[in-house]
């Protein structure tokens, strides 16, 4: 059973900064990952063939049969469909939590109560208040040990965007366009999930990209389109950018994520990891993928390679902390409260701890 810290206590050696070494090498990060379901089950692929110096310690699923076969397809040790002996195994270093949305923030409070560095896939909770628990509590056990699965900050691509903004080549940012398309619902998604499930990313990487918290959100949707239409959003930054959003969950033709970021002296605009253009038949075709694994399969190898050497060093990298899955949360519940009352929603955000800094 890990040590329990009372919060500002130090944490034994192992648990800080650099791993434990056997005769000089670095011993692998043994993995904990809670959910086999889509996500779950790309994040054991993830770890198996592209994060070195790491062991599928347990997979954890309410379904022993998908977790089983996921450890099957990843070499995963031992399966379970218990996530708290998951989180309170000594056979596990770090957790990865890749369980249905409500069960983050819970299982992300029981990482930080074990001491256990933890992935936890966006969103950190649908809900403000439990977000806040994750802040307190990662506040009160001294150390940073939640990062929230916002990969795109990891995309080649929105890094290349964010470089050359950073650079000063486009100037000052003014407007991000941002279209996010799935092909179909994947559950009972309505405009609410739009907002509080896949929207979030684009919060995220609006936050990121321009260095400035959101301030309004504005909602829309075209009558014409029943209740999987797609939700328009305007967000306005403190900083007095505009994003404006477009999520459709029922784009049907392909799974397509598009921006362009406009600045004072130019745009640059996401360009998909497109590998071939294929000449046939008196046509030149691009395909889309069918969901956003494919698309950003770079991104989700990268922010894992990027977790594993920050737990293994203790150095943070630039993934998203508890703070920014809050700030996300909290963007998305304006835009709930402007779904409903169709006026513009200010985004309520407590004062930024220190601890975040
Ligand atoms: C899903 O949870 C994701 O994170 C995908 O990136 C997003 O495109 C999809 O809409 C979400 O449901």
């Amino acid at each position: 059973m890990a040590a329990r810290f009372k919060g500002g206590e130090s944490l034994p050696r192992a648990r800080q900064g650099r791993r434990k070494c056997e005769g000089g090498k670095q011993m692998s990060l043994r993995i904990g990952l809670i959910g086999a379901g889509i996500m779950g089950a790309d994040h054991a692929r993830v770890f198996a063939e592209e994060v070195p110096g790491t062991a599928l310690q347990v997979i954890c699923d309410a379904d022993r049969k998908r977790a089983r076969a996921a450890a099957d397809s990843t070499g995963a040790l031992d399966v379970t469909d218990d996530p708290l002996a998951v989180v309170n195994s000594s056979k596990v270093d770090a957790v990865v939590i890749a369980a249905p949305d409500p069960f983050h923030a819970p299982l992300a409070l029981a990482c930080i109560a074990a001491g256990k560095p933890v992935l936890c896939e966006k969103p950190l909770s649908q809900d403000v208040a439990k977000c806040l628990a994750v802040l307190a509590a990662e506040e009160k056990c001294g150390r940073r040990l939640v990062q929230v699965g916002f990969m795109r900050r990891f995309d080649p691509s929105y890094m290349e965007i964010r470089s050359l903004l950073v650079r000063g080549d486009l100037g000052k940012a003014l407007v991000f366009h941002c279209f996010h398309r799935n092909v179909s619902p994947a559950y009972d998604f309505r405009a609410e999930m739009a907002i509080c499930n896949s929207a979030p990313h684009e919060f995220d990487v609006a936050r990121w990209m321009l260095d400035s918290e959101i301030r309004t959100v504005s909602v829309c949707r075209p009558r014409a389109g029943g209740d999987t239409a797609p939700v328009l959003m305007m967000l306005e930054t403190e900083a007095g950018q505009l994003v404006n959003v477009e999520v459709n969950i029922s784009a049907s033709y392909g799974y397509d994520v598009r921006g362009e970021l406009v600045g004072e002296k130019g745009t640059a605009v996401l360009r998909a990891p497109v590998h071939a253009d294929i000449n046939l038949g008196l046509k030149q075709i691009n395909t889309y993928p069918a969901d956003w694994r494919p698309r950003f399969v770079e991104a989700y190898a990268r922010q894992n390679r990027a977790w594993v050497k920050s737990v293994n060093t203790g150095n943070p990298n630039h993934g998203a902390s508890a703070w920014d899955g809050y700030c996300s949360t909290a963007v998305a519940a304006a835009g709930v409260e402007a779904l409903h009352s169709g006026k513009p929603a200010k985004v309520e955000l407590t004062a930024k701890p220190p601890f975040y800094a």
